[in-house]
């Protein structure tokens, strides 16, 4: 069990300790990663992610596509108002919060799950904690906004920190690194320390190696690879790899079929390189996948008694064969 005093002075940032019991606690219950994976739902509120319709049906899709995640057993829903696709262009602080707040504050009221914020903006972040969501997930850890870490210590929620080499728009072009596993590791080490300096508890803190943010290929596949030097810093490591570019380039086909199978393939690879959760799109294929992988490497988990996500789980009965 992690106790504070195994936590290093945030002076101290190459000294985090042991690796901690990954738990999560949020204002709307716990996200317990001990025996089983947590899949983060992505509920992207942009409006390139609907076909048309004006913003009450916009809105109305949205809190529908949450609800129907929580139902197919994911752990958190990440509601997102901006795309950090690569080349995405930004959007202002109001723009983002006025497609995300109305979502956020209704989907509140239909799941029990925790509601994160995918935002680097802290009146975003701000507006969304009041809507009611439960934790923020910075995809520039804490850098781009220096009044981010002062929100998310006062308000005493969960963070993640993800790593990003350069921007949003220009980060895919020729990313280049030395050491790209002992890089990612050193700058969330450092990422921590700030944290934990900024008055973050460090059971609040989830680190994750932003996958394709400014990253090549082999950079993706070395990181995925190395999972085990992240957990190492001692916080529970969250991977987003779903319909990622660099699983399409892993494929003969150059069309969209493949994204599923790719995207549950690399899931099922993070569990066990040692993830302790992932941010999917396809949250009821995910759950049984991941399900799988945990199995394996967690012996334990097949002893614990059903919770949170059994949703996902048809009755033993209907599965087909007996081995
Ligand atoms: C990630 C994210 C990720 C975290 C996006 C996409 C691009 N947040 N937001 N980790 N990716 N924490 O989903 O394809 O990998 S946006």
């Amino acid at each position: 069990m992690r106790t504070k005093r195994n936590r290093p002075e945030p002076s101290s940032p190459d000294d985090l300790g042991p690796v901690p019991e990954p738990v999560l606690a949020t204002r709307h219950g716990t996200v317990d990663m001990r025996f089983r994976t947590a899949v983060m739902g992505i509920l992207n509120v942009t409006p390139d992610s609907f076909s048309d319709g004006g913003r009450y049906a916009d809105v109305e899709s949205a809190v529908a596509g949450g609800v129907e995640m929580a139902r197919q057993g994911a752990s958190i829903v990440d509601v997102g108002g901006e795309s950090t696709r690569p080349g995405a262009a930004p959007v202002s602080a109001a723009e983002e919060l006025e497609r995300v707040a109305p979502v956020i504050r209704e989907l509140r009221r239909r799941i029990d799950v925790p509601i994160s914020i995918d935002t680097y903006k802290e009146e975003v972040a701000r507006g969304a904690l009041a809507a009611g969501a439960d934790m923020v997930n910075d995809v520039s850890a804490l850098r781009f906004d220096p009044a981010m870490a002062g929100l998310v210590a006062r308000e005493g929620v969960p963070v993640v920190l993800m790593h990003m080499k350069g921007r949003p728009r220009t980060m895919q072009i020729a990313p280049r690194y030395r050491d790209v596993v002992g890089e990612v590791t050193a700058f969330l080490r450092e990422r921590v320390a700030f944290a934990v300096g900024s008055g973050i508890a460090a059971e609040r803190i989830v680190v994750d190696p932003g996958i394709g943010f400014g990253k090549d290929l082999d950079h993706n596949l070395a990181l995925l690879r190395s999972l085990g030097a992240l957990a190492s810093l001692g916080q529970p490591v969250l991977v987003g790899l779903s319909r990622k570019a660099f699983l399409g380039r892993l494929q003969d086909t150059t069309g969209t079929e493949s994204r599923l199978a790719g995207s549950l393939a690399g899931a099922a690879a993070a569990v066990l390189a040692g993830a302790h959760m992932v941010r999917v799109h396809d949250v009821l294929e995910t759950c049984r996948a991941v399900r799988v992988a945990d199995a394996i490497r967690r012996p334990r988990e097949t002893r614990q008694p059903e919770s949170n996500s059994s949703a996902a789980a048809p009755p033993a009965d209907s599965m087909e064969g007996s081995q």
